[in-house]
């Protein structure tokens, strides 16, 4: 089986591309940065995104929306993680919680497929805390504040694959696709 995914993410691909092997689904890269509607939830940004996408593509295909939710910042970035992190970055995050004892947080992860007819969507959440400081250079984006248990998911490399966000949105969405026949 195969599965289209567009995204302008190379870190989320190469991700997705491995867990997709566990399934037997040969995951194609679609390398676009299509535009994404500013909505409070990373579900209707992917419902929407996906909308806009399948009148373009006109054919089956998946695409991931992701964030990182800080709890003491209410949420901050949230839908906006992508914004945040082109502009502040890791150390805007790590100034942000500067002397904040809270550190808890979560990524989400909301996978949309367009079945050539109707949308689906799945959903992964994986809690973890922000680090002190920025560690390990593995993985992408938010990757080096993001602490699982005492490694941070840019110290962990592959493992971060076993227990991410994307890896319980994308266990989901294979194994429903596998049930579809
Ligand atoms: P798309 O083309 O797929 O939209 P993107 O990087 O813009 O790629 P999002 O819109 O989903 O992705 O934005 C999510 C932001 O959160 C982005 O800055 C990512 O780098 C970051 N992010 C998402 N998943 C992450 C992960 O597993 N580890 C670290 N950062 C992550």
């Amino acid at each position: 089986m195969e599965v289209l995914f567009i995204t302008s993410n190379e870190g989320k691909f190469r991700e997705v591309e491995k867990i997709g092997r566990r399934y037997s689904v040969e995951v194609r890269w679609h390398r676009e940065e299509y535009f994404e509607p500013q909505a409070s939830s990373l579900h209707e940004i992917a419902r929407i995104s996906c909308e806009i996408l399948s009148k373009k593509i006109g054919k089956p295909f998946i695409i991931e929306d992701s964030g990182l939710f800080i709890e003491s910042l209410m949420g901050f970035p949230g839908p906006y993680s992508s914004y945040v992190f082109k502009t502040i970055g890791n150390e805007g995050i790590i100034r942000l919680m500067n002397g904040i004892e809270n550190r808890k947080a979560y990524f989400l992860a909301i996978v949309a497929f367009f079945d050539g007819k109707d949308i689906h969507i799945f959903e992964g959440k994986t809690e973890g805390r922000i680090s002190e400081a920025i560690r390990g250079n593995k993985g992408f984006g938010y990757d080096p504040v993001f602490l699982y248990g005492e490694k941070t998911f840019a110290e962990m490399g592959d493992e971060k694959n076993e227990v991410s966000h994307r890896r319980k949105a994308f266990e989901k969405f294979f194994r429903w696709l596998g049930k579809q026949g």
